[in-house]
């Protein structure tokens, strides 16, 4: 049975092109769909008590809106920010006025990857970072969000 719902969520925001999975280069990253690991990772986070805010664009301005939302309404964040991670400054210094913990993600392993995604604006100011695991990538992320937000708790 789900834990009772705690007053902060935990926000999911996602990238560019990530409303295209399950059929957008399934070779690198799996033919699982946006929507399937919406569900997934909202299923996920029930069971450590947390509602989530799952969101995604394709427009760097509104990932950087929800990031400022996120500084009053999330008990943490996890964030795939697609292409972003390796040129947004603007998403890095969004990120930096979190006070809350933050997880990096990605579907695809970037490290074995072109040497232009080897580079992440994010991880930063990520609390930890959970690639190359596919779509299971997300709900390893909720677990690690979840612990650290329990451990500044204490
Ligand atoms: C998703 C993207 O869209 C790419 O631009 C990143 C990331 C990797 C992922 O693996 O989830 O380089």
């Amino acid at each position: 049975m789900a834990k009772k719902s705690r007053a902060k969520a935990i926000y999911v925001l996602n990238g560019p092109n990530l409303n295209l999975l399950g059929t957008r280069e399934p070779d690198v990253y799996g033919r699982t769909t946006l929507s399937d690991i919406g569900d997934m990772t909202a299923a996920r986070a029930q069971s450590h008590g947390y509602d989530v805010v799952f969101s995604q664009s394709n427009h760097e301005g509104e990932l950087v809106e929800w990031i400022h939302e996120a500084r009053e309404a999330a008990a943490g964040i996890i964030i795939n920010a697609g292409a972003y991670t390796h040129t947004s400054i603007a998403i890095h210094d969004a990120l930096r006025a979190l006070s809350c913990p933050i997880v990096e993600v990605h579907l695809s392993n970037t490290f074995a990857r072109e040497e232009f995604r080897h580079h992440s604006y994010i991880s930063p100011v990520a609390s930890g970072v959970i690639v190359g695991f596919g779509a299971n990538s997300y709900l390893l992320a909720v677990d690690a969000v979840a612990s650290l937000i329990e451990e500044a708790a204490i």
